[in-house]
């Protein structure tokens, strides 16, 4: 049986990721696949518990790598359960965020070094990459304002205007170092032409 591919969609806060998510899976399924979605820190029921820790703000400071490791434990829970069964089975997994998100938030955000994530990386992950990658970018006051319009902020969304900027500018540069798996969908724009930009990268990546 053909292995599934594995699809991630990346971006700042408020980029618009879990709005657009379903229409892609959609589209995914129209053209005769499996898919899975799933997001991350996250995706089963004890990722979903290290999440929480993640997410919710608290009292306690929690050290960068500390974070950085938490996120790599859920993921590791992730990719055993979950992602590896699926893409085994044939099934295209499309995931809301993954490791593009630790190089930005815990690389460019807090500065971890790069060299420290990949060795992570590396042994949480094996050969697992994604196929193609979804960027949604956005400047970062337009994403902070519909995140916070939608919900309260979580421990992520207190940081400071600088932190997003860090953050973005990584993603860019991954992008841009990895032009052949990313795409950068501007999600800026109204949702009707965020739908169209996707719509036409999912359409030119299957067709491959
Ligand atoms: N994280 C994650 C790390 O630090 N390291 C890691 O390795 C990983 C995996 C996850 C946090 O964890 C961090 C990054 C994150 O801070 P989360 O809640 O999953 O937390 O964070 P987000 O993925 O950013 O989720 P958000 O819900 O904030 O962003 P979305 O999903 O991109 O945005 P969405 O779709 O909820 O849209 C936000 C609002 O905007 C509206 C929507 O209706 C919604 O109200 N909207 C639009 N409005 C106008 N025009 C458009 N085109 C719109 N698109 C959506």
């Amino acid at each position: 049986m053909e292995k599934g591919l594995f699809i991630t969609l990346e971006g700042g806060e408020g980029a618009g990721k879990s709005t657009c998510i379903p229409l892609v899976e959609e589209q995914i399924r129209r053209a005769g696949h499996d898919v899975m979605l799933t997001r991350e820190p996250g995706g089963t029921e004890l990722a979903e518990r290290i999440r929480e820790l993640l997410l919710t703000p608290g009292d306690t400071k929690i050290h960068d790598d500390t974070e950085l490791l938490l996120m790599f434990a859920a993921r590791a829970q992730h990719i055993n359960e979950k992602i590896l069964p699926a893409l085994q089975q044939g099934i295209f997994v499309l995931c809301d965020r993954f490791t593009d998100a630790t190089y930005a938030y815990q690389g460019g955000g807090r500065g971890i070094a790069k060299e420290r994530i990949a060795q992570l990386e590396q042994w949480v992950q094996g050969d697992l990459r994604p196929d193609l990658t979804l960027l949604f970018d956005i400047p970062v006051e337009t994403g902070l304002a519909r995140a916070n319009n939608r919900s309260e902020p979580d421990r992520f969304e207190q940081e400071e205007a600088a932190f997003f900027d860090r953050v973005r500018s990584a993603y860019l540069a991954a992008a841009n170092a990895e032009p052949q798996r990313f795409r950068v969908i501007d999600a800026s724009q109204p949702l009707d032409a965020v739908t169209a930009q996707l719509s036409g990268a999912i359409s030119a990546f299957l067709e491959q």
